[in-house]
């Protein structure tokens, strides 16, 4: 196979880096934002925390009545995900001009194969560099970006120089970054594998080496075997799975709260010609509609419509989430903060479509 050229890209500190471009006011201090639990205003686990947060000890997935307790002067907020989800979108959009093929993994990391972009891995550093200005451009968001021959040296790489930082592993690289290494931190080496792995005299990655194939499945069944067998070379023959995306969705905050349906048409309108773009930019059809509400009290709802059959039509989108916003507005009493549009069941586009539509 020819060599690949994988990048990983993962946002620093995500939730909590989006809250502080949103008020500059928190830059400088320890901020940790939260799950809000099904109990009305009760926060659960932390989701992110930033770099100061993570000094006073804080990680995510600690409860947040701990948290405040051991910091108490951090800023604890609570999590926007829709919010979030949005602005991933934006930078999923600015990365996909990147690549080839894109494989987004979570809301805030995706891989992306690079190859025919560049001649050798001599030109990566000076692509990472534009691929994290294009971020910060876009968005105003930091990113770490790692790059490597296969998606596992290239999701080791991205957390070397973490935040804001870029880190390669070139193929000639590969044993030099990886033989002394602990192997808990080899990706997939969980606590129970290390416990196993110790227990064979293995303490580092170059250790594993000296392991058998025969005796890494024995141990640890055929495929997980020749799994760890492959990673502490370096080898991962994965592919880039490009994913469908299952919606398309816009959100925004209204100039103030309210129940004027003409100013929440006016914003579905502009919404829905967002969506639409991106629906006309990737030949897809769409056959459901949500209209998405954010309410004064940052609850969120959603009314959606299933058509009946599938559509690229800008009209359609726009008029059916309008009488969605309107059904809702006799329904629910509270103002509306932010109002979305979203376009889901999607297909790809069959026939040619009339040039009205676009
Ligand atoms: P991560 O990329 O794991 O973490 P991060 O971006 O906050 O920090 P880092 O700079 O180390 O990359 O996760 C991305 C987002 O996913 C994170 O900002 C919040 C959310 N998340 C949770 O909601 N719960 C969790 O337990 C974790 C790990 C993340
Ligand atoms: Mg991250
Ligand atoms: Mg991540």
């Amino acid at each position: 196979m020819e060599t690949r050229i994988i990048l990983h890209v993962d946002m620093d500190y995500f939730y909590a880096q989006i809250e502080e471009r949103e008020n500059p006011s928190l830059r400088g201090r320890p901020v940790a934002v939260c799950m809000v639990s099904a109990r009305e205003g009760s926060l659960g686990a932390i989701a992110a925390c930033n770099y100061g947060a993570r000094h006073l000890g804080l990680h995510s997935g600690m409860p947040c009545f701990l948290a405040k307790k051991k910091a108490p002067d951090c800023v604890f907020l609570p999590a926007r995900r829709e919010f979030y989800v949005e602005v991933s979108s934006h930078i999923m959009d600015e990365l996909k001009g990147y690549c080839d093929v894109m494989e987004q993994v979570s809301v805030d990391e995706a891989y992306l194969d690079v190859s025919s972009r560049m001649a050798g891995f001599q030109q990566v550093e000076d692509y990472l560099r534009r691929v994290k200005s294009a971020v910060l451009g876009r968005e105003r968001l930091t990113c770490s970006v790692g790059a490597g021959p296969n998606k596992l040296l290239a999701k080791m790489a991205s957390s070397v120089n973490k935040p804001d930082g870029h880190y390669i592993i070139a193929p000639d690289g590969v044993d030099s970054f990886l033989l002394d290494m602990p192997v808990s931190k080899l990706h997939g080496v969980g606590g129970k594998t290390e416990q196993t792995l110790s227990a064979l005299g293995v303490a580092t990655v170059g250790d594993l080496r000296n392991i058998s194939l025969e005796r890494l499945a024995s141990d640890f069944g055929a495929a997980r075997g020749k799994l760890l067998y492959d990673h502490c070379r370096g080898i991962d023959a994965s592919p880039i799975a490009e994913r469908e995306r299952e919606q398309y969705g816009r959100l925004a905050s209204l100039r103030t709260d309210t129940r004027q349906p003409e100013e929440l048409s006016k914003s579905i309108r502009s919404l829905s010609e967002d969506v639409h773009r991106r629906l006309i930019a990737e030949g897809v059809e769409y056959r459901t509609v949500a209209a998405v509400f954010v309410l004064k009290n940052l609850q969120m709802r959603a009314r959606s419509r299933t058509l009946p059959a599938p559509t690229q039509s800008l009209d359609t989108l726009a008029d059916t989430a309008i009488s969605l916003m309107k059904e809702f507005l006799s329904e629910e009493s509270s103002p509306i903060r932010r109002i979305g549009v979203t376009a889901s069941s999607i297909t790809h586009s069959t026939g040619q479509k009339s040039l009205s539509e676009y």
